[in-house]
């Protein structure tokens, strides 16, 4: 519900002192920065609207050198106060924060035209143009001026009337909107005796008191043990808005600016993120786009209010000619950061310091490996512009070649999408072209068939040279490929062997001789009883039942088994005596030469098998008959 503000502006323009005749908090708590007049932290303050609703604002140094200050607080803001003095008009941070912010993709500002009791109308008509038309080629173009004094007071209510709109349409926009809670920290302190405290502007949310939450980079979990909210302690805090939150049983060395606590499994440490870019606004050359960020730049990257140093790297995977301007990359960066697919970001030049690109996550962990040098420019490109979470789900797919089943964008797909396997759910190329080489490995196995768990170790190491999963699921989800392939008779397993279906194997070949001599035995209509014939050719139990998993021989009853063939002679004859009219057991005796035993036995079977169906005249075609 909450939304949460960021002051903007060049340095001493009056950001801190108009928040203060705003809010009666001043934002600059620092004794350094109370003594030389410049806000060098982050700060914070809120104020209670006229409707009773409450607005956090987080305030940002403008000084040049502290611009990686100023985006620790931009990182998670909703809407933008632009502070600009009427004596100055804008300057250099003016036009480098605004070229942030706008490249961070915030969309909702208002502009303060502040000191507005130092100068004529004249002026502040005058610097009001300025802005207007600094701010034309922006994603701000039109946002509303307000003129006012930090020092008199003038103009504070109109902007407090500027500020609820503001809200207003930040909410539209979707600021404040509950989700999983996702706390980017900003400040961290020790408490004596209670453990670690931080503050950070919470997305998402409720976030209620003795939640667990995850931190990352680093993967700790930490209880949520007591809540505040500006200043007053709170059961849950958000959805949206600034937070402080005592940490029961987190390190603190685990923690630093930049962590995220969150519940949301989407959120993952990671040192390699797959982007998309777009050249920053450069308003000093008139709001032209600056040069596209080319491969081997060493860039910094501010994601949320984490800072870390990458490099950019492209490849023929990448595309350049996307909707809006945008081309993507990787980022290799030195230490990880917490991000999620949709995070939005922005690079700049670490020295001369300048706004670079702004960028968005599209996938926090890309593929590696093998899956990564099979990737497509089409693939990527197809993620990139994916507008729904279907297409996403689908792009993702593609890219990767599997994906965990748990996972959110294997929830947005249609049932039906994919091929289920273990936790997985595989691309359905990667499927067909992994159970193709699960049938090949088998029949090339020299023996008589490949152990279950050899197999489904080569299957897994097959996946992934397609697929970029970890081991564990890769091998789950080539076990269960071995077994829907054992279930569709493509392949088929004898205790812990797998080999072509139809053939017997794993047995000894004293065994295998006296299977073959049992199989002849029984290769008449007439066989004789399964038990003598059996000791007869000297076959154990164990070779009774190989010969009918490999459907060598049918067995009907405890006693009586034919060969397959001639199991499937007796069933023809007997559907073409039926098929005239209802069959009499007599009939089929007289045409098999056989007894009534035997034919007792034979219609009783294919009246199982639905071949044929009892009715008091006599057996007819049943419903599986074929034609
Ligand atoms: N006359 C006049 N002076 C102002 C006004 N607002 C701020 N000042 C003065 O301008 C100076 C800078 O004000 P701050 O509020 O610290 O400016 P800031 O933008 O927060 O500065 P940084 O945070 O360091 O970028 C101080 O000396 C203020 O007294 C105003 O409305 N009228
Ligand atoms: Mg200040």
């Amino acid at each position: 519900m909450t939304v949460v503000v960021g002051t903007a502006g060049h340095v001493d323009h009056g950001k801190t002192t108009l928040l203060r005749a705003l809010t009666g908090i001043d934002a600059d708590r620092l004794p350094e920065e109370r003594r030389r007049g410049l806000t060098i932290e982050v700060g914070y303050a809120h104020l209670r609207l006229p409707d009773g609703d409450v607005l956090d604002f987080v305030d940002v140094p403008g000084h040049d050198r502290l611009v990686g200050n100023m985006l620790v607080g931009a990182g998670e803001i909703d809407a933008v106060l632009l502070v600009v003095a009427a004596d100055d008009g804008p300057r250099a941070q003016t036009r480098e924060h605004v070229e942030l912010l706008d490249a961070l993709w915030l969309r909702h500002a208002v502009v303060a035209v502040t000191k507005a009791d130092a100068v004529d109308a004249a002026r502040i008509a005058e610097v009001r143009a300025a802005v207007d038309a600094l701010l034309a080629p922006t994603a701000f173009a039109g946002s509303p001026a307000v003129a006012v004094s930090g020092v008199t007071g003038e103009g504070i209510e109109a902007l407090v009337e500027a500020l609820a709109a503001l809200r207003d349409r930040a909410r539209a926009g979707g600021a404040g909107d509950p989700g999983p809670a996702r706390l980017a920290i900003d400040r961290v302190f020790p408490v004596r005796g209670r453990g670690t405290v931080v503050t950070g502007t919470l997305r998402g949310g409720p976030l209620t008191r003795g939640a667990t939450l995850r931190l990352e980079p680093g993967g700790g979990t930490a209880r949520a043990r007591e809540l505040q909210a500006r200043g007053t302690i709170v059961e849950a805090g958000g959805p949206g808005g600034r937070l402080a939150v005592n940490l029961a049983g987190a390190e603190r060395p685990a923690i630093a600016r930049g962590t995220v606590a969150t519940d949301d499994p989407v959120v993952v440490a990671t040192d390699r993120l797959l982007v998309a870019l777009r050249p920053a606004l450069d308003l000093a050359a008139g709001g032209a786009r600056r040069e596209a960020v080319a491969a081997g730049w060493s860039v910094r990257v501010h994601l949320g209010t984490a800072a870390v140093e990458g490099v950019v790297r492209r490849s023929r995977r990448d595309v350049d000619d996307l909707a809006g301007g945008e081309a993507t990359a990787i980022l290799r960066l030195a230490t990880p950061v917490a991000a999620a697919p949709g995070d939005r970001f922005v690079l700049r030049r670490p020295s001369p310091a300048e706004p670079l690109a702004g960028g968005r996550v599209l996938d926090a962990r890309p593929p590696t490996g093998a899956a990564w040098r099979r990737a497509t420019a089409g693939d990527v490109g197809a993620l990139a512009g994916a507008g729904t979470p279907r297409a996403r789900g689908a792009a993702l797919l593609a890219l990767h070649g599997a994906l965990p089943r748990s996972g959110r964008e294997v929830g947005a797909l249609p049932s039906g999408a994919g091929v289920a396997a273990g936790r997985l759910l595989l691309d359905e190329q990667v499927a067909a072209a992994l159970a193709a080489e699960a049938i090949a490995i088998v029949e090339s196995s020299l023996q008589d068939g490949i152990a279950f768990a050899e197999l489904r170790v080569r299957l897994g190491r097959a996946l992934r040279r397609r697929a970029s999963v970890d081991a564990a699921l890769a091998a789950e989800a080539a076990g269960s490929v071995v077994e829907t392939l054992v279930g569709g008779g493509h392949l088929a397993r004898s205790g812990d062997l797998v080999h072509p279906p139809g053939r017997s194997v794993g047995l000894p070949a004293d065994v295998t001789a006296a299977m073959e001599r049992l199989e002849a035995a029984l290769d008449t209509p007439a066989p004789p009883a399964l038990g003598e014939a059996s000791r007869e050719a000297g076959c154990p139990e164990a070779g009774i039942r190989a010969l009918e998993a490999a459907g060598r021989i049918v067995r009907v009853d405890a006693d009586l088994a034919w060969s397959a063939p001639v199991f499937a002679r007796l069933e023809s004859t007997a559907l073409r005596l039926a098929t005239p009219g209802p069959l009499a057991p007599a009939a089929l005796r007289d045409a098999t030469g056989t007894s009534r035993r035997y034919v007792m036995a034979l219609l009783e079977e294919l009246n199982r098998r639905g071949v044929l169906a009892r009715t008091p005249e006599g057996h007819v075609r049943g419903p599986r008959a074929a034609r």
